[in-house]
């Protein structure tokens, strides 16, 4: 009995440092890369629904002339389950990652970008794919 509760409390304190870890990671991660400044204007330029395109968002906001470990740093903070790849539902808050009071992105939005960067055809954006689409 005594046993079991004490390992109870220990899962419990691992789980909290791993979120306290996630968070930290996540709010360091856009805003120590990107100037605020630049996401602004890459915002701004596309915020009427479908007028988003990767490529001039990527390049206004300043992702394209960063490091490759730096593009891997924002690919982590989109991906919010920490699952490796970011998927549809994902994608689709992609402007909020940049900032919060952006808007979703659309459908059609989404499945531009997945047709431009998912080589393997698995639907969805691995590390490489998404270095790829932003520094190629
Ligand atoms: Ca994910
Ligand atoms: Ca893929």
């Amino acid at each position: 009995m005594r046993h079991r509760r004490k390992n109870g409390a220990m899962e419990t304190h691992t789980s909290c440092e791993d979120n306290i870890i996630k968070i930290t990671r996540r709010n360091m991660s856009l805003t120590s890369i990107l100037s605020a400044d630049a996401i602004e204007n890459a915002i701004k330029d596309c915020q009427a629904p479908d007028s988003f395109c990767y490529k001039k968002f990527f390049q206004l906001c300043g992702l394209s002339s960063k490091t490759p470990q730096e593009v891997k740093d924002v690919f982590r903070c989109i991906d919010d389950d920490d699952s490796g790849f970011i998927e549809d539902e994902e994608l689709k808050f992609f402007l909020q990652k940049f900032s919060p009071s952006a808007r979703l992105l659309t459908e059609k939005e989404t499945q531009a970008i997945l047709n431009a960067c998912d080589d393997d055809g698995d639907g969805k954006i691995g590390v490489d794919e998404f270095q790829v689409l932003v520094l190629s």
